[in-house]
């Protein structure tokens, strides 16, 4: 274990508590859990519990489920129609001192870094207005202020998108509201220096479609992929969207500002990668569409076309978490770090089962200046989550850090931690976290140094050691894995 590693990386997943009520929910829709392995001194402790939203804590006073599909008050019991349904499950966030929970459709979760324990949703204090919070605020090296937006901002299918600044103590600067060309999953954007760049493509929704109880959304391949850019110290009127063809915009990496260059960074899918937002013509989900590139979007704000260039960067597809030195976020970055299918690596299918070529089994650096990519391979029973960027403290070079993120073991269905010398990949892990039983589920996890989070507690070490035998809850496991969904562990 790196010695110099002295903070907590946090993961935030979902994962069903009571099983769904329909069966065609979005597992997008599983209740949310967070994790958090805390690090110091070359040792390593874990802790992890489900977010207590509303929505948990009914279900758990009724013994049941009581919420229906994903985003749709229509579906769920009559008695819980007024609450919050949020789950809580997409990314974690440390700001302010402060650690949350977050999902989209309602507000930060707030949790104790300490015991992980569930202290409420938070509105900063009444000045942050939307309903909605994104599961992708971006934090600005230069000035450490949390840049973050809403949509649905004042209800469901409302068109409304609110854009803050949050300041580094916590507070709203500054809010502007803005309406979107369509209703659509506005799951990530990006920020430079200059603008900011609100992303989305394909999604729809309606009130018929609620109405008929369907998850709120589905896939129009007709929809346009949009790009809203605006100023960063502008206004509504200075938006201007930019439209694309079909494309599924989920997360992307980064983005700079030169002038009157705009260029987002972005592992952006050809088309629907959610086979659970069925496509609303009918067709069935097509896997051949569901791949994803890191590409290279340009925007002339001098032109009055309202459209991009786009270029692939790398030929191979790759997985669409991907992570930087976010030290450098909004610079003109070098280094892209995500896991990645690579078929040329054994699969033991013995021992790990059915799921060859379906395994994300590698870590990328991807150098955009050079086009190499080096990787690391992380076994033949295994499957990575997103990673997570550890700069090196003291260190003020791109890319010097670690890349930490766990990996489910297939054969044994125990969840791992592995840790990488970032400019080192191909050189195998420096450490690996054996944890005897499922570390819990992960979408997105984050790594924060103990300074940007008081109140992190070093857990016991060497008690509560697990001897259950597992095997029973593994076979169950096994039977829930789907190979699809961002992420999904186990
Ligand atoms: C995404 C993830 C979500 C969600 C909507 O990755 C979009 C995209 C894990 O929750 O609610
Ligand atoms: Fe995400």
């Amino acid at each position: 274990m790196p010695h110099d590693m002295d903070g907590v990386f946090v993961r935030v997943g979902g994962e069903w508590y009571y099983p769904p009520k329909f069966p065609d929910d979005a597992p997008l829709h599983s209740d949310g859990y967070i994790s958090a392995f805390r690090i110091k001194n070359g040792k390593v402790s874990f802790r992890g519990r489900y977010v207590e939203t509303p929505r948990f804590r009914a279900n758990l006073a009724e013994g049941r489920q009581q919420f229906g599909n994903y985003r749709n008050p229509f579906t769920h019991d009559e008695k819980v129609r007024g609450l919050d349904a949020t789950v809580a499950n997409t990314a974690p966030l440390a700001h302010a001192g402060m650690l949350f929970a977050l999902k989209e459709d309602a507000l930060p979760y707030r949790i104790d870094p300490a015991t992980l324990g569930t202290i409420g949703p938070h509105d900063f204090g009444g000045n942050y207005r939307s309903e909605t919070f994104t599961a992708h605020p971006k934090i600005d090296p230069v000035s450490g202020e949390m840049l973050t937006f809403g949509y649905e901002a004042t209800g469901l299918l409302s068109d409304d998108l609110f854009y803050y600044v949050i300041d580094r103590n916590g507070t709203v600067t500054r809010e502007v509201r803005l309406k979107v060309p369509y209703v659509s999953v506005v799951h990530d954007w990006a920020v430079t220096q200059d603008h900011v760049l609100f992303t989305f493509g394909g999604y729809t929704t309606s009130m018929e479609r609620l109405r008929e109880g369907k998850v709120h959304w589905g896939w129009d391949k007709t929809k346009p992929s949009m790009v809203g850019i605006m100023p960063r110290d502008g206004d509504a009127k200075d938006l201007r969207w930019f439209r694309g063809p079909e494309r599924c915009m989920m997360h992307t990496l980064n983005a700079v500002s030169e002038g009157d260059k705009v260029t987002l960074y972005a592992p952006f899918y050809d088309s629907n990668f959610f086979p659970f937002f069925t496509n609303v013509d009918g067709s069935p989900w097509d896997p051949s569409k569901a791949r994803c590139f890191f590409r290279k979007l340009t925007f002339d704000l001098s032109s009055s076309s309202d459209t991009w260039e786009e270029e692939i960067l790398f030929p191979q597809q790759v997985g669409d978490l991907a992570k930087m030195d976010h030290r450098f976020l909004t610079q003109p970055a070098r280094y892209a770090f995500t896991f990645f299918s690579d078929p040329t690596k054994p699969f033991d299918e013995e021992r790990a089962g059915n799921l060859r070529g379906r395994v994300s089994n590698s870590y990328g650096r991807f150098d955009m200046h050079t086009g190499e990519v080096e990787s690391y391979f992380v076994g033949d029973t295994h499957t990575l989550q997103e990673c997570s960027f550890v700069p090196r403290r003291g260190s003020t070079e791109e890319g010097d850090g670690y890349l930490i993120g766990t990996t489910s073991n297939l054969a044994e269905l125990r969840t791992e931690l592995v840790i990488v010398d970032a400019q080192r990949v191909s050189e195998g892990e420096l450490a690996r976290v054996i944890l005897p039983f499922r570390g819990g589920p992960q979408v997105h996890g984050a790594w924060y140094d103990a300074e940007e989070l008081p109140g992190l507690v070093e857990m016991p070490v060497g008690e509560g050691v697990v001897r259950a035998d597992h095997a029973e809850a593994a076979r169950y496991d096994a039977n829930l894995f789907n190979g699809s969904g961002e992420g999904s562990d186990d």
